[in-house]
């Protein structure tokens, strides 16, 4: 049984896992870069240990360094967070050899499920339904494919078995389209995973991405703690996520029966631990499973605000060998959490990464706002790592409530040295697809746009006013953020009115 963990990772997330340790009486062991010296989670751990220089495959990618580090610290076990080692079998099982104590599933489990092609045979022979594609596990050759793709049928998507992510998908409309997309895809993953190998699954149009958080414990319970709805993301990162989601709502009967075919697939490969589900979801609510995420995720405190599950303290608690805190009759949905995810980015500019010292912030705070962060004044954001600052979370009773709450948050916020997402974010709050919660994994990239977003709010004639007032008179700044403000209110109010009989 161990009392002491090291945390394998770095920013908001190792952050989290040392706080949940705190919480639970278990001692800490951060390890960093060279990047990291003066991060949070090295301040916030017990003992911290340095990795070497700032690129990751010299620092938190070092498994060897690290499971080095948690021996000579007496540290029982190794939290991976996401991202780095989080889904590397090999990681996992070279902790196993050392007698530490790997926070997360078995190495198989990893296995089965980072090979995408195995992961669709595995839980397609436990009754989970996939998308209509290519049966089996093995590589198959060009040819081979070509001929399956006709019975398959188009539109379809070649996709990488070792991918994950949306790297080396391809998306096929004909045939003759085939060879070339099948080599480039081929190419493509050769070059993100080593791996050449790919598999044909048919198109899913229009669909949403809804992902279902699991638990399980190493007796055999496994439990769902409903879903995330994840549609709202460019380029296969996520922006925003929610829960409930939207489209499913207070269809308790759906989320029951999601709930339970992801518990089925995580069975198929005797899941232990925290793990996500993976879903397209049709209009006519058809779902199929996309693909297991063997670890914690970005988005996990969503869940944790509507459930009130603590998710990273279950983690430690089934790491334990304890059985899970909660049965299924246990789990309640209650309100509605929203999550902005805060990048070191400019919307206005294709979203390309900023760098820089954080030369001020203030965070928003308050009922039902939560911030995970790993930044604080003085800080670098560098272009070593993700581009995230923080994550932004609201808790309302109801959907509309969230959104508003979201809107003010988001004012109060303020980031002064790098560029960010936020206005994308207020944008979105504004955007009536997005309050209507008719969004699918194509909105961002396809219907929305953040200068037409921000020509639609300019062009208000009550804000245009005020705009006016602002270059007119400098001094009137304050007042007329206050008008700004009241007149805002007076809206959003009437608007929640309207959303909540809409909802009865
Ligand atoms: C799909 C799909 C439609 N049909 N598979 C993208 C990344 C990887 N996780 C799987 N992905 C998709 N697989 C079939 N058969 C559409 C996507 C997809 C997507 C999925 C989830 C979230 C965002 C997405 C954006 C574009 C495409």
């Amino acid at each position: 049984m161990f009392n002491k963990v090291l945390i394998a990772n770095r920013g908001e997330i190792a952050v989290r896992i040392v706080r949940a340790c705190r919480e639970l009486g278990l001692q800490t062991v951060a390890v960093y870069s060279d990047a990291d010296r003066q991060a949070l989670h090295v301040r916030y751990a017990d003992e911290a240990y340095r990795l070497g220089p700032a690129p990751s495959r010299d620092s938190y990618l070092r498994a060897d360094k690290i499971i080095d580090i948690a021996r000579k610290s007496d540290a029982g076990a190794i939290h991976p967070g996401y991202g780095f080692l989080a889904e590397r079998a090999d990681f996992a099982e070279a902790c196993r050899d050392a007698g530490v104590v790997f926070v997360g599933p078995n190495p198989s489990s990893i296995a089965a499920m980072g090979d995408k092609a195995v992961a669709r045979a595995t839980v397609s022979r436990a009754g989970v339904q996939v998308v209509p594609g290519t049966e089996g596990e093995g590589s198959l050759r060009d040819d081979e494919l070509l001929s399956m793709a006709r019975s398959i049928g188009f539109p379809l998507l070649i996709k990488a078995t070792a991918g994950g992510g949306g790297k080396g998908m391809r998306e096929v409309e004909k045939i003759e389209e085939m060879p070339s997309l099948l080599s480039a895809a081929r190419r493509e993953a050769e070059a993100s995973f080593g791996d050449g190998n790919v598999y044909l699954e048919k198109l899913v149009e229009g669909a949403r991405h809804i992902e279902i958080q699991i638990l399980a414990d190493g007796q055999g319970n496994v439990i769902h703690l409903g879903e995330r709805e994840c549609s709202i993301q460019r380029r296969h990162q996520k922006l925003l996520e929610e829960s409930p989601s939207p489209f499913v709502g207070d269809d308790e009967e759906f989320r029951q029966k999601i709930g339970a075919v992801a518990v089925r697939a995580a069975q198929a490969v005797n899941y232990v631990n925290a793990g996500t589900i993976e879903f397209l979801v049709d209009k006519d609510k058809n779902f199929y499973f996309l693909e297991m995420n063997t670890r914690l995720q970005v988005e996990h405190p969503v869940t944790e605000m509507v459930t009130g599950v603590d998710i990273v303290k279950e983690q430690m608690r089934i790491a334990r060998g304890r059985s899970l805190h909660h049965q299924q009759e246990d789990i309640h949905h209650n309100g509605w959490a929203i999550e902005c995810r805060i990048n070191a980015e400019d919307p206005y500019n294709n979203f390309i990464p900023s760098t820089g010292r954080i030369t001020h912030t203030l965070l928003p705070t308050g009922p039902g706002v939560r911030v995970d962060t790993g930044v604080y004044i003085g800080f670098e954001i560098s272009p070593y790592y993700d581009s995230l600052i923080s994550k932004l979370i609201v808790w309302g009773e109801t959907r509309g409530e969230a959104i508003l709450r979201m809107r003010r948050a988001l004012e109060e916020y303020k980031i002064l040295g790098v560029h960010n997402n936020i206005p994308f974010h207020q944008r979105l709050m504004d955007s009536h697809r997005f309050m209507g919660g008719q969004y699918d994994t194509r909105f961002v990239e396809e219907r929305f746009s953040i200068e037409e977003a921000e020509e639609s709010v300019n062009s208000r004639p009550d804000i245009a006013a005020l705009l006016a007032t602002l270059v007119a008179h400098r001094q009137a700044e304050r007042a007329a953020h206050i008008i700004l403000r009241n007149e805002r209110d007076t809206s959003n109010w009437k608007w929640l009115s309207r959303w909540e009989r809409l909802r009865r």
